[in-house]
């Protein structure tokens, strides 16, 4: 959707309470506020006993429908693609035949909250070569009730195997006033406002990418290496449904790794290895002509893509390193006590890790014993080994908990281990240690008793140097 103007509402915190409690939903973006009407509502039942799914009514399918809505709003044109385009082409479209002076991009399942826009123009007005993106709010997709995300405003960062993340605002680039623009490398989808003039001089976005996914890193690795700037505004607040599911079909022949792949051989340089070493099979895929962006990043004379990392993107290495820092220790991890090695049986979220006969070398690759890990950089352990490992975490709860994997989040808290002298693996936060018993080969947090071989654990590879470094805190 592309937008001029679009009708605002503020969500209170009365509205909030109200939102989670009733049954039936206006649909904003279509209400009539002058009628006080819904154009379309959409109702949440709570499930009654014995009734197994949650009543919905959609929203009519829109066609003529809208074109009769929208006939009152006459600032409001709709232009029909003749077949399906993608979220990319569809909005270069709406792009196309905009007249404004500021093309703002919002997604259909937004909310732009009261007084969203002024922040965002204010900042186009001092500079035309800025992208502004406002702040995204969730929107719960099961009662809409409306909220800030976790940690508010960050940065927008990616990790190396090109997913998006956000990182905290460094202190230097903090103005005195938590509510002032700051600078951000990447946007996080594509609700942003832009000059029209200099969107088009960036080139729009690239066409041969295809329905969705990589165009936030293109427009953002573009404006910043082909001297524009990108900002994101705390004053200016949309929200967002985020979907739990992809609810449409992707056309087959086409991929978000192909996606990704085109905007990375375009602008990321030599970073471009970084990806293919986690993502060896991108390397093949084909990623379609590239000569005219090429030539877009020639003619407006970009800079380079190390340059965007040592002055754009130069806090993001902290978190995602391109190259992993070596590891403490890895390999299997056999417990002093019964000789047995930790087994996490290729398990994923919830798995239980238990003893099990540790495997002969070279016997380790079976489908039935996962028994090589790595305790890595960022003080965590997971399955597998340094150059290979899964994204799941030794996880505990607390003093007396079993042990777990969980989707790793990198952030240490309940995933945080240290491997002391006295060969214990040590629990920060509940200030226990793991333990097990050989019997019924159950592996699980106990008190720490440095008496008790059952608490010793010795892991087949270590690195000293490392390992000094975590346990004097240097690396935390
Ligand atoms: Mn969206």
């Amino acid at each position: 959707m592309v937008i001029t103007a679009q009708t605002t509402s503020e969500v209170s915190r009365e509205e909030e309470q109200w939102y989670s409690r009733k049954t039936c939903v206006c649909l904003k973006n279509y209400q009539n506020l002058e009628q006080g009407k819904c154009f379309s509502t959409i109702c949440l039942n709570d499930r009654p006993p014995g009734k197994e799914k949650n009543e919905i009514f959609h929203p009519e399918h829109l066609k003529a429908h809208l074109e009769e809505y929208m006939s009152r709003f006459p600032k409001v044109r709709i232009v029909r693609t003749k077949k399906r385009e993608g979220l990319i082409r569809t909005r270069l479209l709406g792009a196309s035949v905009a007249r404004g002076e500021v093309l703002t991009f919002l997604d259909s399942h937004c909310e732009a909250n009261i007084n969203w826009l002024p922040p965002l123009l204010d900042q186009i007005a001092q500079n035309p070569k800025t992208i502004v993106c406002p702040m995204i709010d969730v929107i719960d997709h099961n009662h809409f009730g409306y909220e800030a995300q976790a940690g508010d405003a960050m940065r927008g960062a990616f990790d190396w195997e090109m997913y998006y993340k956000r990182i905290p605002i460094p202190s230097e680039l903090q103005g005195s006033d938590p509510s002032d623009p700051y600078e951000s490398p990447v946007m996080a989808g594509g609700l942003f406002a832009v000059n029209r003039q200099w969107f088009w001089e960036l080139g729009g976005y690239d066409t041969g990418l295809e329905i969705w996914g990589g165009e936030q890193f293109e427009i953002s690795f573009k404006v910043w290496m082909c001297g524009g700037s990108m900002y994101d505004v705390p004053c200016s607040r949309v929200g967002h449904i985020y979907r739990k599911y992809v609810p449409y079909k992707v056309p087959s022949g086409t991929s978000l790794a192909r996606n990704l792949k085109r905007v990375a051989e375009t602008w990321m340089d030599e970073y471009t290895e970084y990806i293919y070493q986690r993502r060896p099979e991108y390397r093949h895929l084909s990623t379609g002509d590239l000569t005219s962006q090429k030539e877009l990043r020639k003619h407006l004379k970009c800079k380079d893509f190390k340059w965007y990392m040592n002055t754009v993107a130069w806090d993001l290495p902290k978190y995602y390193p391109p190259v992993e820092p070596p590891p403490a220790a890895w390999g299997e991890i056999r417990n002093a006590a019964s000789g047995l090695c930790i087994d996490s049986k290729h398990g994923s979220t919830g798995t239980e890790l238990r003893l099990d006969a540790c495997l002969k070398e070279g016997a380790e690759r079976t489908w039935a014993h996962e028994q090589i890990f790595t305790f890595g950089w960022r003080e965590d352990i997971r399955p597998g080994d340094p150059l290979h490992t899964r994204k799941f975490c030794f996880d505990a709860i607390s003093q007396n908990s079993p042990i777990t994997l969980y989707d790793c989040h990198g952030m240490k808290g309940n995933q945080h281990w240290s491997y002391r002298k006295d060969k214990s693996l040590y629990h920060l936060v509940s200030n226990g240690c793991m333990d097990c018993s050989s019997g019924d080969k159950r592996i699980f947090m106990n008190k720490c008793d440095p008496e008790s071989e059952t608490q010793q654990w010795i892991f087949q590879k270590v690195n000293a140097t490392v390992l000094d470094k975590f346990n004097s805190g240097a690396s935390s």
